[in-house]
């Protein structure tokens, strides 16, 4: 197995790519499908200041890895969601990388600092676990780079994530969702810019990449994940692409180029969208006079607090 672009020994092969690459020209890959990502999306610009959603998992360890190689600004911010053991894991591989590298990280925990935890807010707002925890994270993030002066909110969605999004997406054609299933979201609304700079990436390709570097990270998977739509979308699409490698890169990167900007306008056209107010309690973007993240807390923060229940 010789590396495609020096012929020395390969350490890996990326069957989409149909080729071997040596550790160098491995990580030297990651950079430019990242640095590609960027341009060709817009996703950050000179001088611009990046907020990195930081969980302690590969994908979210090696974006900020890859956006400091790269020479971006890109502080973190963690969440303790309170998922039992998981989450404590999680917020200690992300300390320890901030620590390594001598950069920034901010951490909230919501148990400390809103009083509830992702499945007691699960539990008393009768949302499926994903849902409320998905609900405070957007709301945070968003919150923390207001606050904070930046300018984009980079999330760790990698190639697999996003292929196995859309075909959840297309499955249920939920117009909706495709219309605002891009790799870049702009600022708008109160709303900082979104951006998932590894959508080139594979999860594997992520997984390495931590490896060849050095990177720690949480292994294991969130417990309340198993069992929920997006891993069965991701199963059914890793057998497609074991036998006819390189398809989730063609079915994810022909809905953008070919049908993205279709959605995209159609519920722009048919809806339009309503002019948001401010919440009351929070002053952050809302269609209503509380926003869904304070009734979240409304319901959660005095609730009993539930044991983990995993799904099954
Ligand atoms: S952390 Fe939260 Fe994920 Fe766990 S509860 Fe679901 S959304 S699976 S990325
Ligand atoms: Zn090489
Ligand atoms: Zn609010």
């Amino acid at each position: 197995m010789k590396c495609r672009v020096c012929r020395g020994p390969a350490i890996i092969d990326v069957r989409r790519h149909n080729a071997n690459f040596c550790r160098e020209h491995f990580l030297r890959l990651c950079r430019d499908q990242v640095a590609k990502a960027i341009a060709d999306f817009d996703m950050i610009r000179p001088g611009e200041r990046v907020l990195v959603a930081v969980s302690g998992g590969k994908d979210s360890l090696a974006l900020w890895d890859l956006l400091l190689d790269l020479g971006y600004e890109a502080d973190g911010l963690v969440i303790g969601l309170g998922i039992g053991e998981y989450s404590d894991e999680s917020t200690s591989y992300a300390v320890a990388y901030a620590e390594a590298k001598g950069v920034a990280l901010q951490r909230i925990d919501l148990r400390d600092d809103y009083g509830f935890d992702v499945p007691t807010a699960a539990h008393a707002s009768r949302r499926v676990p994903c849902s409320a925890c998905g609900l405070t994270k957007r709301h945070l993030f968003d919150q923390a780079a207001r606050d904070g002066g930046y300018d984009v909110v980079v999330t760790g969605h990698n190639l697999d994530d996003e292929a196995a999004v859309l075909f959840g997406n297309v499955l249920r054609w939920q117009n909706d969702y495709l219309a605002r299933q891009l790799p870049v979201l702009p600022a708008g609304d109160g709303f900082p810019r979104k951006a998932k700079p590894l959508v080139r990436l594979a999860e594997r390709e992520t997984a390495a990449y931590c490896v060849l570097q050095g990177l720690d990270y949480v292994v294991e998977e969130c417990p309340m994940a198993a069992g929920n739509r997006h891993l069965g979308y991701k199963e059914a699409l890793d057998g497609v692409e074991r036998s006819s490698p390189g398809t989730k890169h063609a079915f994810y990167f022909g809905f953008l180029d070919r049908a993205a900007e279709l959605f995209a306008s159609g519920v722009a056209e048919g809806e339009g969208k309503a002019d948001l107010g401010r919440c009351e309690r929070c002053g952050s973007p809302s269609a209503t006079e509380i926003c869904t993240f304070c009734r979240l807390v409304e319901q959660a923060a005095g609730a009993e607090p539930v044991a983990l229940r995993p799904r099954r």
